[in-house]
C-alpha cells in the first residue's frame, strides 16, 4: 500500500535573502525519512528566483508532514514528490501557515514531537499536561533566530569567552580544593565504594562536582521542559535536544522525577553534577542503594553516577590527566594536539621533563600522551594522557578538562601549577576567527572556523609562526594578528 499524506504545513519560514552566487535552485533534505510512524520536521534549503521579482533568494523551511505510512519506500518517493510542488509554492510566495495560534511555529514543533514521544511510550496524558501552555524561552543564549545566521560563538560558554588565567583561576579552585577535601572526608565510605565497584578515582569525580554545581551550591532555577523545548526548537543543536526533551518527558512519565523538581542550566543539565536527562538513562546509579535514583539530593547516586559517566567514557584508574612540563630545547609548543601523541617515555627522549623536576612516575612511562598547552606559552604546558580525553568528553573544552583535572589533584593534596599563568588579553570570536581564517588561506587548515581557541587552532598559530620566522607561541594575540596581516597582506 502507497503512503498517503493527511496534512502539512511549513513549521518554519526563515526569510528569504538575496544571493549573488546565482547557483541553481537547490533542494536538499536536512534529515532522511525514518522508516515507520508518522514523518516531521524535514528541513530543506533553496535557492533560486523569485518568480514575481527575478531576485536570487535564498531560505530554509522547515515543513511538517504527517503521513500515513505503509511502505517507506513508497513514503520516501512520495515525500519527495510532495516537497517539490511545495518548493514550489513556498518559491512562488504563497504563505502556507497552520491554524492560527499566538506561535503557530512553535505549537507546531510539539505537534511534530508528540508522535515520537507515543513511540518512546510516553503516554499521551503526561505529554499533553507537560507541554500544555508551553512558550518557548528565547532569552536563552545559543538559539538560532529566524533569518539570523548561526553565531560565530556561543555567547553561554565560559569555556571560549574567558581568558586561561581567569578560568582556570587559582584562587577559586584553591577554595574548591579546600572543600572537596572536607566533602572527601564527609562521604569517604560512597567514594570508596565508587572507586571500588566502578574504577574512578574518588578525587575526580568530587573535582566535576565541585566545577558543575560549586558542590551543590549552584542550584539552576530553568524550568528543565522549557530549557530543552526551547533549545530543541530554535537551539544550535536541536536534534540533540530533541532526544533530550522526549527523555525528560519519560523521566516524568515514569514518575522518577517530579517537574517541579527538574530544574536546569539554560542548557537543559540538572542535579548535582549536572546531568543530561539522557544520562539518567544511560548512566546514573543508585549508589547509596535505596532502591531510588536521585541525581538531586543523593551525593552517592550523583558522584556514583558522574564516575559512571566517566568509566564509560573509558577513564582508567589512577592514571593522570596530566603532567605539567617542561617542553626542553627539541619540543615547543608547535607539536601539540593528540595527533602527534606518543608514550610519556618518548617524550622523555626528547627533552620533555615534569615542571617541578621529579621523575615521572615509572608506571605511566608507557601512557600515550599529547602535548597540550591551553595557554600558548603564556601558561602552563601539559603532557595530557587518555583520561584528559574523557574529561574532554564530559564537557569538550581544554579548559574545563585543566579545570577539573588540576582540581582533583589539589583536593589529593597536589600543589598549584609551578608556571604561573601570564596576564592574557583574549582577541574576540571576531579576531580568532580572522586568525583562523588567514592560518585556513596560508595552507594551514583549520577543521572548524568558529572562533574558538582549541588544540588545532593553537598548534597551526605554532606552525605558522615557525615558518615565518615569529617568535612560536601557540596564541591568537593581537600581535599575531598584526603581523599576519602584515605578512598578507589585508
Ligand atoms: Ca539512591
Amino acid at each position: 500500500m502507497a503512503a498517503m499524506l493527511v496534512s502539512w504545513h511549513v513549521l518554519h519560514r526563515c526569510p528569504c535573502h538575496k544571493t549573488n552566487d546565482g547557483s541553481e535552485r537547490i533542494c536538499r533534505f536536512a534529515k532522511s525519512p525514518p522508516s515507520r510512524g508518522m514523518v516531521q520536521g524535514f528541513g530543506f534549503e533553496e535557492r533560486g528566483r523569485w518568480p514575481s521579482t527575478g531576485e536570487q533568494v535564498a531560505g530554509l523551511h522547515m515543513i511538517q508532514l504527517e503521513v500515513d505510512v505503509a511502505d517507506a519506500r513508497g513514503l520516501s518517493r512520495h515525500v519527495r514528490a510532495v516537497l517539490g510542488v511545495m518548493v514550489a509554492l513556498a518559491l512562488a510566495g504563497f504563505a502556507v501557515v497552520g491554524a492560527a495560534r499566538a506561535d503557530p511555529s512553535f505549537k507546531g514543533f510539539l505537534d511534530a514531537l508528540r508522535p515520537d514521544a507515543e513511540a518512546r511510550g510516553i503516554s499521551r496524558a503526561t505529554f499533553d499536561r507537560e507541554t500544555r501552555g508551553l512558550e518557548p524561552d528565547l532569552s536563552l543564549p545559543d538559539l538560532v533566530r529566524d533569518g539570523e545566521a548561526p553565531k560565530a560563538s556561543s555567547r553561554g560558554q565560559a569555556e571560549f569567552t574567558v581568558a586561561p588565567q581567569d578560568y582556570v583561576s587559582a584562587k577559586r579552585i584553591g577554595q574548591l580544593a579546600e572543600e572537596g577535601r572536607a566533602l572527601a572526608k564527609a562521604h569517604a565510605d560512597a567514594l570508596a565504594r565508587i572507586e571500588k565497584e566502578i574504577g574512578v578515582d574518588a578525587h575526580v569525580v568530587l573535582a566535576i562536582w565541585g566545577r558543575e554545581t560549586a558542590f551543590g551550591k549552584y542550584k539552576p532555577q530553568h524550568d528543565a521542559i522549557r530549557v530543552l523545548a526551547t533549545q530543541a526548537f530554535t537551539g544550535r543543536r536541536k536534534e540533540l535536544f530533541r532526544g533530550e526533551l522526549l527523555h525528560a518527558l519519560k523521566l516524568i512519565d515514569e514518575g522518577r522525577i517530579k517537574r517541579s523538581e527538574m530544574r536546569a542550566s539554560w542548557a537543559g543539565a540538572m542535579g548535582l553534577t549536572q546531568f543530561m536527562p539522557s544520562e539518567f538513562y544511560s548512566s546514573a546509579v543508585d549508589m547509596d542503594g535505596d532502591g531510588r535514583i536521585d541525581l538531586f539530593g543523593s551525593v552517592a547516586d550523583a558522584l556514583g553516577s558522574a564516575a559512571m559517566q566517566l568509566k564509560l567514557k573509558g577513564w582508567t584508574a589512577r592514571l593522570p590527566w596530566g603532567i605539567e612540563v617542561r617542553t626542553g630545547a627539541r619540543v615547543d609548543c608547535a607539536n601539540e594536539g593528540p595527533d602527534n601523541a606518543r608514550p610519556i617515555s618518548e617524550w622523555m627522549r626528547l627533552g620533555v621533563s615534569r615542571a617541578d623536576g621529579k621523575p615521572i612516575d615509572a608506571r605511566h612511562l608507557a601512557a600515550s600522551a599529547y602535548l597540550m598547552s591551553p595557554g600558548g606559552t603564556f601558561g602552563p604546558q601539559f603532557l595530557v594522557t587518555e583520561n584528559f580525553k574523557v574529561l574532554r568528553a564530559y564537557n569538550t573544552s581544554d579548559l574545563y578538562a585543566v579545570f577539573v583535572g588540576h582540581l582533583s589533584d589539589r583536593i589529593a593534596g597536589g600543589g598549584v601549577f609551578v608556571t604561573p599563568w601570564a596576564a592574557i588579553r583574549q582577541l574576540d570570536n571576531a579576531g580568532i576567527l580572522e586568525v583562523q581564517t588567514r592560518l585556513d588561506r596560508a595552507g594551514y587548515k583549520i577543521a572548524k572556523l568558529d572562533g574558538r581557541i582549541g588544540s588545532e587552532t593553537r598548534l597551526k598559530i605554532g606552525l605558522y609562526q615557525r615558518a615565518n620566522g615569529l617568535k612560536v607561541e601557540c596564541w591568537p594575540s593581537a600581535e599575531l594578528l598584526a603581523a599576519m596581516r602584515r605578512i598578507a597582506g589585508p
